[in-house]
């Protein structure tokens, strides 16, 4: 099917959003570049149809063909997480997270999860988010000194909470979560143990990372991070736990499933399952401890002194300026990042005092540690001369020329 363009401003918008991406170097740590292929299912027939229910199980007629390529991406994703089951219809990470509280308790009831503001998540029990609307929830922290899990904090708090569900995950966060400990904590307190892997299902995939599948009997992730597929949620369950996963998921929290989606979904799982995937997954480990070290060896604190995933907070609190700031002048030369809360931070959210750098999308256009090299001192140039229009010139322009070098897309 030939494309038709008729509607011009808004694939002016669209193209120019293609052009930024190719000219600037995306470090959000949750944003990746999708396959031309995860893409192109993104645009087909399947946004046309209505399936409500499950395959084999729908509420409508002609589901035939979505109900294969739905047992497709359920399958790819059970085999490349090793688990029991799984529901790949979400629509986002946040309405797993919905789906999998409303399957593993009753509304009002306690949860202990990691505080925002130490690298939690907005669904893990923000006031104003549902989460904490309809749960009862606690927060643990970080420790002031190793700016880690405290693990004995967690227990603590889990023994004298007794929370119907203990929730380990964040998404800034540079450090491995224990699952086996969370476990351990979650069964001696009488609690079940959620995950929330959002942020590193692709590193999970690629065997470069500790899985929390086997700890846990609910697991919920998204497609689009790490895992480089398309915008997207999805809930991995043990075998007892399904039923009332599927439940919660449709008719508990959402109507129709997005087909197309979970066709893309389908082929996102199976590009992860490639060697080529785990070679991907390994070098953007390298890629963040790289970044972490050089900025370091430039005088920048790291949070926690480094990274084992594919994320590092930076404290540019400690070369003087606020992440607001940070995020404006290396936007100015064309490198993205997002100001950050960092632990103990002093400064309102809307300032901070951090940055969160992601190598997942470098990565995947190909970029090594000899690139990290050079953009940890330009990152370290413009943060140390915020003001000076000569050095985010000169940065800019070597900007330019990396990304040129490196293409997301053919013709990019
Ligand atoms: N907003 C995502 C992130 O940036 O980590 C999480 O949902």
């Amino acid at each position: 099917m030939n494309m038709p363009r008729t509607d011009e401003t808004l694939w002016r918008a669209v193209d120019d959003e293609s052009a930024r991406q190719e000219r600037q170097l995306e470090l959000i740590a949750s944003e990746n570049h999708a396959s031309e292929e995860v893409m192109a299912a993104m645009g087909t027939t399947l946004t046309n149809k209505y399936a409500e229910g499950y395959p084999g199980r729908r509420y409508y007629g002609g589901c035939e063909h979505v109900d294969e390529v739905e047992d497709l991406a359920r399958d790819r994703a059970r085999e490349l997480f090793g688990a029991e089951r799984a529901n790949v219809q979400p629509h986002s990470g946040t309405q797993a997270n919905v789906a999998a509280l409303m399957a593993l308790c009753e509304p009002g009831a306690r949860v202990l999860a990691m505080s925002l503001d130490h690298g939690g998540h907005l669904s893990h029990g923000h006031a104003k988010n549902f989460s904490g609307v309809f749960y009862e929830f606690h927060h643990y922290g970080l420790d002031r000194e190793s700016e880690r899990v405290d693990m004995d904090q967690v227990r603590d708090m889990a023994l004298a909470l007794r929370p119907k569900i203990l929730l380990a995950g964040a998404s800034a966060y540079s450090r491995l979560l224990d699952f086996a400990a969370f476990a351990e904590i979650a069964e001696e307190a009488g609690s079940r143990l959620m995950v929330d892997m959002a942020h590193i299902a692709g590193l999970v995939a690629g065997g470069v990372h500790p899985s929390p599948v086997p700890h846990a009997p609910i697991v919920t992730l998204t497609t689009h991070k790490t895992l480089r597929g398309p915008r997207g949620g999805l809930i991995l369950c043990d075998a007892e736990t399904i039923k009332v996963v599927n439940s919660r998921v449709f008719p508990g929290v959402q109507g129709g499933p997005l087909m197309h989606v979970i066709a893309a979904k389908a082929i996102a799982l199976r590009e992860a399952r490639q060697p080529a995937f785990a070679v991907y997954a390994a070098r953007t480990l390298e890629n963040a401890a790289a970044l972490a070290a050089a900025l370091a060896g430039r005088g920048l604190r790291i949070v926690s002194g480094g990274t084992e995933n594919h994320l590092l907070m930076v404290d540019v609190g400690s070369v003087g300026i606020s992440g607001q700031l940070a995020e404006d002048r290396l936007h100015a030369v064309n490198i993205t990042v997002n100001k950050n809360l960092i632990p103990f931070d002093e400064r309102p959210p809307m300032e901070a005092s951090g940055i969160r750098l992601g190598t997942a999308a470098l990565t995947t256009r190909g970029m090594g540690t000899d690139a990290m090299l050079l953009l940890a001192d330009w990152i370290a140039d413009v943060l140390g001369a915020p003001e000076d229009e000569s050095v985010a010139k000169r940065v800019r322009g070597e900007v330019a020329e990396m990304a040129a070098a490196h293409p997301i897309y053919a013709g990019g």
